[in-house]
């Protein structure tokens, strides 16, 4: 840990992940992952656009590691292709993915960068897809349990910090759910079932690091929307912490308490799988720090709120039936050109409620961050939305830590760069840096050299006095 007189450095950083970055989706070895098959449906991606090369990170990582030190950031959250590891998910490790991502760890190293590494973000062996059934079957637990240990034994030296799962959230509602990410599947069942797999993976990662005496530390990436009450009422009060316990809850508490929450299994029924008393073992306290991805507030209420604010029921994917109570805006907040309302004071709640729900975890905010319509490089050059937002979310953040006492250790802006946006494709633009798609040139926006500015003026963010 690095420090600032005698008080602890703030962990500033910028996220990314492999398959939204890096491209080279079939060089040296790498293997295709369920987004490469993905893509190849029609209309499954907008503009019929693939990662087939994003931002070309893994030939030019060396330029993206250079503009990240002028940024002055501590930190690169990045992601390991698995495919690229294991290219069948099973079988032979592909030595050539070591060393790239060895080259990649070096550099960061030599650049005064730590790395911290989430294990799995989305980008699924499509040959365990294929054979498995992904993550409906317990052996993609198993299968990834042995990939976390090559990728502990490989880089275990160097990074600092691991995440096993990115936003594993994502993976059952929208993976398995909506089906509007991949594999695209449409259920309202099988998003507990692979939840659970997930989660047990997580526990036999977690196991394997800490029987191998790792310098570095473990946690989870989850994501969650804040949920704030519409009224003052104890029917709304309580759609709002169910919504929570749905959402945070579903993969935090059983990797802290080694269960669901009640209310999940109160709903569910049978449709919530069980742990065995091994498994519970085996979850509880398997975190040494939670990450927070957070990027949007909505309302919550028990009964339908009035007609004109009414806006969207997306948010709880396919499994708004399950979590009940209504989702509202405020005319007044902005959005983003993701549709999603720009809310500071939801993260700095959202934090307050995770702290005393889980009271003695490091936090860090893993991701945050906001897409912007950015047609040309000049809109680009002038993100002023982009900088507003930083700045609003990373005050409301301080003020969790200082006012609040939260223990948020660190901060990870989503994202470097423009890339590969998933089922949007190239069309929603978040990054700091602007990629041309074309000739992939990298330029830093106005949002780049605002947040370096923030992270110069907050090298330490202290806590309130006992
Ligand atoms: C996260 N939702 O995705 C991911 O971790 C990133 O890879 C992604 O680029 C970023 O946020 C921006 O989208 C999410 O619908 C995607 O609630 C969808 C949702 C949440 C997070």
């Amino acid at each position: 840990m690095q420090t600032v007189g005698d008080q602890p450095k703030f962990v500033w950083g910028v996220a990314t992940a492999s398959h939204q970055v890096e491209g080279a989706w079939r060089a040296d070895g790498k293997g295709l992952s369920i987004w490469d098959g993905f893509a190849c449906i029609p209309g499954k991606i907008l503009n019929g656009d693939t990662g087939e090369r994003a931002c070309d990170q893994y030939h030019r990582f060396e330029e993206d590691v250079r503009l990240m030190q002028e940024l002055g950031v501590g930190a690169y959250r990045f992601s390991i292709a698995w495919p690229r590891i294991v290219p069948d998910g099973k079988g032979a490790v592909n030595p050539e993915g070591i060393a790239y991502y060895n080259r990649l760890i070096d550099c960061l190293q030599a650049h005064g960068i730590e790395p911290w590494v989430t294990l799995y973000h989305w980008d699924l062996p499509l040959a365990l897809q294929l054979e498995d059934d992904g993550w409906l079957s317990r052996r993609t637990a198993t299968a990834f349990a042995r990939y976390a240990q090559v990728c502990f034994d490989a880089f275990g030296d160097r990074v600092t910090h691991w995440m096993t799962f990115n936003e594993p959230w994502c993976t059952a509602v929208l993976g398995h759910g909506s089906g509007c990410f991949a594999p695209g599947r449409v259920s309202s069942d099988e998003p507990y079932q692979v939840g659970h797999h997930q989660l047990l993976a997580h526990g036999l990662a977690v196991q394997a690091f800490r029987a191998g005496g790792y310098d570095g530390a473990i946690g989870i990436a989850n994501n969650c929307d804040w949920r704030e009450p519409l009224t003052d009422t104890p029917d709304a009060r309580q759609a709002a912490q169910t919504s929570l316990e749905f959402f945070f809850g579903w993969f935090t508490d059983p990797v802290v308490f080694g269960d669901y929450p009640t209310i999940m299994r109160d709903r569910l029924g049978a449709r919530l799988p069980r742990f065995s008393p091994a498994e519970r073992d085996l979850l509880k306290g398997s975190v040494d720090f939670l990450g927070l991805n957070h990027y949007t507030t909505q309302y919550v209420s028990a009964e339908p709120p009035p007609a004109n604010a009414v806006d969207q029921m997306t948010g709880n994917g396919g499994l708004t039936q399950d979590v009940g109570g209504y989702l509202s805006s405020d005319p007044a907040w902005e959005t983003t050109s993701m549709g999603w309302f720009v809310v500071p004071w939801g993260l700095r709640k959202m934090l307050g409620w995770i702290q005393r729900r889980y009271p003695g975890l490091p936090l860090y905010v893993t991701e945050n961050g906001c897409a912007v319509h950015e047609p040309d490089a000049a809109t680009a050059a002038s993100d002023t939305l982009r900088c507003r937002y930083l700045e609003h979310y990373t005050q409301a953040m301080r003020q969790a830590i200082q006012e609040d006492g939260t223990d948020v250790r660190g901060y990870f802006c989503w994202t470097l760069m423009d890339n590969f946006e998933w089922a949007r494709g190239f069309s929603q633009r978040f990054g700091l840096v602007r990629c041309d798609f074309d000739t992939l040139e990298r330029t830093p926006k106005q949002s780049f050299f605002h947040y370096r500015d923030i992270i110069h003026a907050h090298p330490v963010i202290v806590p309130p006095p006992e």
